[in-house]
């Protein structure tokens, strides 16, 4: 924890949506009583249109026997009508979404009235290919309007989206559309992305050949690249041709606040990912809610959250957030480095983008450039900046609040996750002065809790797990078709709260540094990586016999992927095996899990009952090979000194 910090700028407080003082007022009336807090969410719940406004705030109870999560039980909404229909009046020509392309002589607006209605020319043509309300909707698609609009579509008339990130395998992309049991899939040709080409189409053959996907019966495909790809006949439709002649209009289902949403995959410490659920009116609250308040957002903002839709945050605030509060939001089909790695700030000077969130992975790759790139740009329009994903260093938060923001823009670290749907802990900009890593301060009606091992809850300075007491409307449902799992993972260890995974300290001021992933989660590159999922796809592999992956640490993405492999005997142990190895995983679950180094051991640290002991691997990786706290518990501990052994011929 270091001990600066760093004053809001006196014009910005100026200007802000709320003042210290005011926080502190709402902050602890939003969290004096279960009253006091449906008080405060009845309130948000206003900033929504409603066919049917709820009675009933919360219903919330963790306890096992009785667990139940609703918001706004008995309302009626439809969110895409809350994200355009609305805006209309006041509004129609705003943009709602400006479009930027990989190569920067492309770019689209639409306003909010195109943007209408291209959504309703598709939830037209969905409902026509015979989708309706509940049915799911698989989208693994590139950073392209159609994206968003799909999402928006599906949640026109009902339908629920889970959206696979393009990053993704084909053998991924399978095992989610399995899971969700999606009767539509949209796609596109191919994904562009600094220039290169990502075979989206073709994954998706690929993925509906596994057996489990035959409730997939149409495939929607937009035409982005028009490099030839196969399309099977009664299978596969183009965008283009089933949006035609639709409709500009289309009646917007009836949902109810609990209805679904979205379904969005994510990595555990144990199994397969899990279809995390996100509802209609609690969701949308939320998300509105926490856009204004973390961003301070004005009506003239132009937002650029360079998160891809295929995660939460490109869900919560790329889409639906900005869009539900009239905001203008950018969207970015390529990366950071192309034509060079000036093109972040020329984005910024093009579109006079005034609040940006981004990850800290991106922030240090930049960073690692130099700053003659940034400087490239003027970057004047800027106001604020952001960061979300991982822990970011302070020498990355540095480099982002002077170079890129010029030492005026505050940084809001946001700390928050799939299942919490929108943010909770962040410094609300204005009221606090900021200290660089730490996320500070928990949102209005948001009451985390520190405990020890034994759920001991740590009062003042502290340090622990990271747990949430009470819910907010925002929360995570169910993990699809695992209920079990759902209570298993996130509401048993601590009794009573909503367990994070993450470790956190506060401070003496009260602010909560969130020191990273206490369960066998890998946060790579602000992405998570489940140990159990990377294991079983080096295990796949014939030459091997057993493997174990912890995080090591890595400059540019936080936490790299070392893995250590017993391969089977008569297997050369070279570095072919090892490329092998990588390109298999790469094949397996996406280009995101790259192992960053494979050692090829004899053998594994484990307890006498057999369970790895992750702990050694970790320090091992991390290059500390002494000290390594207790060994008294391990079966074999000769198989130390020999991975040291492997450890230094690599060196
Ligand atoms: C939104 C998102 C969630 C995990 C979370 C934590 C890490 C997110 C953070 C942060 C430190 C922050 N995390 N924000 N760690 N500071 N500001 O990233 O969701 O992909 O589900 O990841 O990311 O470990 O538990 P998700």
């Amino acid at each position: 924890m270091t001990q600066s910090s760093f004053p809001v700028s006196a014009e910005f407080v100026a200007a802000a949506n709320t003042t210290p003082a005011q926080y502190i007022k709402d902050y602890q009336r939003s969290i004096a009583s279960p009253k006091a807090n449906d008080d405060f969410w009845a309130e948000r719940a206003e900033l929504i249109d409603w066919i049917k406004k709820p009675t009933v705030i919360s219903n919330v109870n963790y306890d096992l026997d009785d667990f139940r999560i609703k918001w706004f039980e008995d309302g009626e909404l439809n969110i895409s009508v809350n994200c355009i229909d609305r805006h209309l009046k006041d509004n129609p020509y705003k943009p709602a979404i400006i479009w930027e392309g990989d190569h920067p002589s492309l770019h689209k607006t639409l306003s909010f009235t195109e943007l209408h209605a291209e959504v309703c020319r598709l939830g037209n043509a969905m409902r026509k290919l015979g989708v309706s309300k509940g049915d799911r909707v698989t989208l693994y698609m590139p950073m392209i309007p159609e994206a968003m609009i799909a999402m928006l579509a599906c949640a026109r008339i009902g339908a629920v989206h889970s959206v696979v990130f393009g990053g993704f395998s084909a053998e991924s992309l399978g095992n989610r559309i399995i899971d969700s049991q999606s009767k539509l899939v949209i796609t596109a040709d191919e994904g562009v992305r600094s220039n290169k080409h990502t075979p989206l189409k073709a994954n998706v053959d690929r993925a509906l050949d596994m057996d489990g996907t035959q409730c997939v019966e149409k495939v929607i495909v937009v035409h982005r690249t028009g490099n030839s790809i196969p399309m099977s006949g009664r299978r596969d439709v183009w965008y283009h041709s089933v949006v035609a002649g639709e409709s500009a209009e289309c009646e917007p289902e009836v949902m109810n606040a609990e209805d679904p949403l979205f379904l969005l995959y994510t990595s555990g410490s144990t199994g397969k990912p899990k279809g995390v659920l996100h509802t209609t009116g609690g969701y949308i609250t939320y998300a509105l809610s926490t856009f204004r308040d973390a961003f301070d957002i004005k009506d003239d903002d132009v937002y650029w959250c360079s998160a891809d839709i295929g995660w939460i945050t490109g869900h919560t605030y790329s889409t639906y957030a900005p869009l539900a509060n009239g905001t203008t939001t950018v969207m970015f089909e390529g990366a950071p480095d192309y034509p060079t790695w000036a093109r972040v700030g020329h984005i910024i000077d093009k579109h006079k983008v005034s609040v940006v969130y981004t990850a800290p992975t991106a922030i240090r790759s930049m960073m690692k450039e130099g700053d003659a790139f940034v400087r490239e740009s003027d970057r004047s329009s800027l106001r604020l900046l952001a960061t979300v994903g991982e822990p970011i260093n302070p020498e990355a938060w540095d480099w982002y609040y002077e170079v890129v923001g010029g030492g005026k823009c505050p940084i809001v670290d946001t700390w928050w996750q799939t299942e919490t749907g929108g943010i909770l802990i962040a410094p609300i900009p204005g009221t606090v002065a900021l200290k660089p890593s730490c996320a500070m301060t928990p949102l209005y009606g948001i009451m985390p809790e520190i405990v020890d091992s034994d759920g001991e809850v740590l009062e003042g300075l502290a340090e622990g797990n990271l747990v949430i007491r009470g819910g907010w409307p925002g929360q995570m449902r169910t993990i699809y078709k695992d209920h079990e799992r759902f209570l298993q993972t996130y509401f048993t260890e601590y009794p009573g709260y909503y367990f994070t995974g993450d470790g956190a300290q506060r401070d003496e001021d009260g602010h909560y540094w969130i020191t990273g992933r206490v369960d066998d989660v890998l946060n790579v590159a602000g992405h998570r990586l489940g140990t159990a999922e990377l294991e079983s796809a080096i295990d796949s592999h014939p030459a091997t016999v057993e493997a174990a992956v912890v995080g090591m640490p890595h400059e540019i993405r936080g936490v790299g992927i070392a893995a250590f492999v017993i391969l089977k005997s008569g297997e050369t142990k070279d570095e072919q095996i090892k490329e092998e190895l990588n390109r298999h995983v790469r094949r397996e679950i996406g280009p995101i899990a790259n192992l960053d180094a494979i050692y090829i051991v004899d053998g594994l640290p484990k307890t006498r009952s057999g369970k790895i002991m992750r702990r050694i691997l970790r320090s091992l990786a991390a290059g500390q090979y002494v000290g390594l706290g207790d060994l008294s518990t391990l079966a074999d501990s000769s198989v130390i000194n020999k991975i040291i052994e492997v450890l230094r011929a690599e060196d």
